[in-house]
């Protein structure tokens, strides 16, 4: 351990910490823009500059490790003075058009004005606003994702999310030098022709308006506005815990019940859970791993109800599209179902003879969600998907004071009934670990078998693995980055049975339309709340699924029959 003092106060800290966290050790608040926990820190934006006795000029704080001894001052006018120099450069091309943009109160830009009054500052035109937009002009190719270099102020952090650092994807990068210093994709295509996976960790990690989700919150608000559709809302397992970090609840916190108030407020006239179909799902999926095993043909299996996976398999390596499941992903089954099945057909007669269908939305952790949504195949299945993120927008723009409404809300039947099986698919590992619960049965051992797979738990980017007596090694990529790397060598065909990959560290509980935060243990303390469900839960495993059993029963026949093939999967295309 080493001691410094910051601003007079004494703070004991391991070697290594950043003089940021020692600040933050001792809750004093020094301004950062460009820093982001587990992202290198480049100290390009110069907010976290500080005085260090024994040094002639400040240091940045989020890249200075702190030294035995040393002493600090985070608040002097010379300090103030810098900060406010190098806001000035940012607002001063850095359009000044908040109530115009997505991220209106979650941008860190505009946090940092209102907390220095730097208000004054900000031109009324910046100039080369007028120039910005041909200069840079918005790129709002891709179904997932939107660009707008004007508003960018250089931080990095999605060039080193999507390259080295996390994804590995590398199409975003910096480009140019100077005054003309911005993320750029190879050659500057526009997103939808680059190798994107619609994965949105650069959206994550953006502190601006510069990268967004493409935004259907409001389309989805007028729609409801409207009254002229029967509108159904499905939830994924993932958002009912997160959307409390947005409304100030603890990170953790499950708003399952808060969720469904809410939504029901909105105007939706049926709230269902995407775990119904994630139960579905397990169904379709542990009937397919049985049949290929059973035909020795395929394998190993990989999950397909990642969409940023199924993008980049598509994308770099169509070679392996075989080896793809064919079942549809839980967002996708849930649409076609509630279209299509029991549920739709007892609206009324023109329901049921396909003249008119209900309005699906789906609401989920993933920007990728959306690309899905208009898949070949299987796009009209849902309507319009939204992030978390923009739920929690919606909720504030009708004034729903979330925290305060009780957590007492339930689904709508028969499309709202899950087990725990279904909860834990919202982090990397559970949709394995949910299959395997369903195979083992279907082998008929899960007595014998442990109900919970820890070797696949784990919010940490790599390869999981576990093998299962009779059956096979199983992996789980946590990460696209792990899979990719799996996938250099031919070692898998040989060692596993089954892959699954979950494009984002952590599984969708990371997602890059969860919200956004600071806090680095965050994805421990969402997945401990997935998994708390899960124990809770008075069925654990898919076929224990009442509604489920009840639409094979009447409808679909047996998993994998032509009538379960006919709605529930689909084909992939290189
Ligand atoms: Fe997921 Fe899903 S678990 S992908 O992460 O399979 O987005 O939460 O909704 O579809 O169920 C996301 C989360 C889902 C789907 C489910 C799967
Ligand atoms: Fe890179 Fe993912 Fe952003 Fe696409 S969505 S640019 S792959 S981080």
């Amino acid at each position: 351990m080493i001691q410094i003092s910051i601003n007079g106060r004494r703070v004991q800290v391991d070697e290594g910490t950043s003089i940021l966290d020692a600040a933050k050790a001792v809750g004093v608040h020094v301004p950062t823009l460009c820093y982001h926990p587990g992202l290198p820190a480049h100290a390009v934006c110069r907010m976290c500059l500080v005085e260090v006795e024994g040094h002639d000029t400040p240091q940045p704080a989020c890249r200075t490790p702190a030294k035995d001894g040393d002493v600090v001052n985070t608040d002097t006018e010379a300090l103030r003075s810098f900060r406010q120099a190098d806001a000035e450069w940012l607002l001063a091309r850095h359009p000044n058009d908040c109530m115009r943009c997505e991220v209106n109160g979650a941008c860190q830009l505009q946090r940092l004005v209102h907390e220095n009054q730097w208000e004054e500052r900000w031109p009324k035109v910046p100039a080369g606003e007028a120039a910005s937009s041909d200069r840079y002009p918005s790129d709002h190719t891709s179904p997932s994702i939107w660009r707008d270099l004007s508003k960018c102020i250089e931080c990095g952090l999605c060039a080193d999310v999507c390259g080295e650092t996390v994804q590995q994807q590398y199409v975003i990068g910096f480009g140019d030098r100077g005054f003309d210093r911005r993320p750029v994709t190879v050659f500057d295509q526009p997103l939808a022709e680059t190798k994107c996976i619609s994965c949105g960790q650069c959206s994550l990690v953006c502190p601006v308006g510069a990268l967004i989700e493409t935004p259907h919150w409001h389309e989805v608000l007028h729609k409801l506005d409207s009254h002229r559709n029967v509108s159904v809302v499905q939830v994924a397992p993932a958002t009912r815990i997160a959307i409390s970090e947005e409304f100030g609840l603890k990170p953790g916190t499950v708003s399952t019940g808060r969720l469904i108030n809410a939504l029901r407020q909105l105007g939706f006239d049926f709230v269902f859970d995407t775990n119904f179909a994630a139960d579905l799902t397990i169904m379709e999926e542990s009937a397919e791993l049985l049949a290929r095993i059973e035909a020795g043909e395929r394998l190993p299996l990989f999950t397909s109800c990642c969409p940023g996976w199924v993008n980049w398999l598509e994308l770099n390596r169509p070679d392996l599209l075989s080896h793809l499941s064919t079942t549809k992903s839980p967002q996708q089954m849930h649409g076609v179902i509630a279209k299509r099945g029991a549920f739709a057909r007892s609206l009324g007669p023109e329901f049921a003879s396909g003249k008119t269908e209900p309005y699906v939305v789906s609401i989920m952790p993933c920007t990728a969600k959306k690309d899905e949504a208009l898949r070949p195949g299987m796009s009209g299945d849902v309507d319009i998907a939204l992030t978390t993120r923009e739920l929690a927008r919606m909720i504030r723009s009708r004034g729903i004071a979330f925290g305060a409404l009780a957590e007492d809300g339930q689904f709508d039947s028969p499309l709202g009934e899950s087990t725990g099986a279904a909860q834990i698919f919202g982090a990397s590992g559970g949709v394995m670990e949910a299959m395997l619960r369903t195979v083992l049965h279907l082998k008929g051992q899960d007595d014998a078998a442990p109900l919970e797979w820890n070797e696949l738990r784990g919010v940490r980017a790599g390869v999981k693995t576990a093998t299962i007596p009779n059956i096979g090694t199983v992996a789980v990529c946590n990460g696209i980055a792990a899979a990719q790397r799996m996938f250099e060598d031919e070692s898998w065909r040989d060692e596993y049975i089954a892959i699954e990959v979950m494009a984002c560290v952590g599984g969708c509980l990371g997602g890059g339309g969860e919200p956004k935060s600071d806090d680095p243990d965050i994805l421990k303390k969402r997945a401990r709340a997935i998994y708390e469900i899960d124990v809770q839960s008075p069925r654990r495993r898919s076929y224990q699924n009442k509604d489920v059993q009840a639409l094979y029963a009447s409808e679909l026949g047996a998993p994998n029959s032509p009538a379960a093939h006919n709605l529930l999967h689909t084909t992939h295309a290189a």
